[in-house]
């Protein structure tokens, strides 16, 4: 059971160097992260993006010029399509969000002749570290999908639980997580984790144990649960928190970092290679941690 992210970047360490192409790469803390990655040994790296922008923050940040490789674009939208480009060409096996808007990569990534799609929904996966929690726990979706309609929760379970599997959790344990614990037909939230949890039950969905509707508190504490007379195997130990829309999941998300004290690995999951993506807030060490993740996740294809 991990409980750090930064045993990704050990096990990182082990292993074949990946190569990251990075879409609009003017961005500090992005580079920051990439030159450390590099560093270690873990990646290479191609940077799309603002050249003169670039090299400027490179020689800032003590990135040597000589250690990734440049690859102009004039603007956020053609770093997007380039960087896609060298994914799709098999130039690289990771793409990583640099300084342009979530909307304007994916909508590169989700591009139908030019794109990375795989025939599954894409959906995003924020893994954290919490001092307040014994194990490292996912977040989902708290970055793709805006307001899931129960078919698109399904799927964006199933990428989060083969994303557990690939790093090492054979049975992870999902809350499925609402405003209460109980189901009221007048919250849509709670009616499809009764839903997910009963096809889980009846082994229309399987390889994890669903449980919900949970209220956070629930998910994340057995005392709390007890205290509401809750029974329950996820209940307190919770590996992935699946949440009901977009709006939620991000608030969870910025909470937790900038209010918890947590640090998370941000990835889009479901497309033909990871993808890094975190927000432009999060620090260097939660994009150094996704690259990591990416990295392992690259490592053993589906
Ligand atoms: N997986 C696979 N295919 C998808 C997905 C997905 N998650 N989403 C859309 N598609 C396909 C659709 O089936 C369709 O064929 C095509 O893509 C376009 O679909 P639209 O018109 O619904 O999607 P877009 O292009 O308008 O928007 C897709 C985005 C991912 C850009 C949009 O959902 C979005 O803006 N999401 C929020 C991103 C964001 O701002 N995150 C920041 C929060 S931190």
């Amino acid at each position: 059971m991990r409980k750090n992210l930064a045993e990704f970047v050990e096990e990182a360490k082990q292993g074949k160097k990946k190569r990251v192409a990075v879409a609009a790469s003017e961005d500090k803390h992005v580079l920051e992260a990439v030159r450390d990655a590099i560093k270690e040994g873990i990646v290479e790296a191609i940077l799309v993006g603002s050249k003169a922008e670039t090299e400027r923050l490179m020689s800032e940040i003590g990135f040597d010029r000589s250690w990734a490789e440049l690859l102009p674009a004039s603007d956020p939208v053609e770093a997007a399509s380039k960087a896609v480009g060298l994914i799709r060409d098999k130039q690289a096996d990771v793409l990583m969000k640099g300084l342009v808007q979530t909307a304007v990569l994916l909508k590169a990534v989700l591009d139908k002749e030019k794109g990375l799609r795989s025939g599954a929904l894409l959906s995003h996966l924020g893994l954290f570290q919490s001092p307040y929690y014994h194990k490292l726990f996912g977040v989902t979706d708290a970055g793709m999908n805006v307001a899931p309609s129960f078919e698109e929760k399904v799927s964006i379970l199933t990428n989060a639980v083969e994303m557990f599997h690939k790093i090492g959790i054979s049975m992870p344990k999902v809350a499925v997580v609402a405003a209460v614990e109980t189901v009221n037909p007048k919250m849509d939230a709670t009616v499809h984790a009764a839903l997910l949890t009963q096809m889980n039950r009846r082994g229309q969905i399987k390889g994890c144990i669903i449980d919900g509707p949970l209220a956070l508190d629930n998910a994340v504490s057995r005392e709390a649960a007890k205290h509401k007379g809750i029974e329950s195997e996820v209940a307190g130990d919770a590996d992935i928190l699946l949440v009901p829309d977009i709006e939620s999941g991000n608030l969870i998300y910025k909470a937790l970092n900038f209010l918890g004290g947590a640090v998370a690995a941000g990835v889009i999951l479901g497309a033909a290679a990871p993808i890094v993506l975190t927000s432009r807030a999060d620090s260097e060490q939660s994009k150094h941690y996704s690259i990591a993740l990416a990295v392992a996740l690259s490592r053993t294809p589906s």
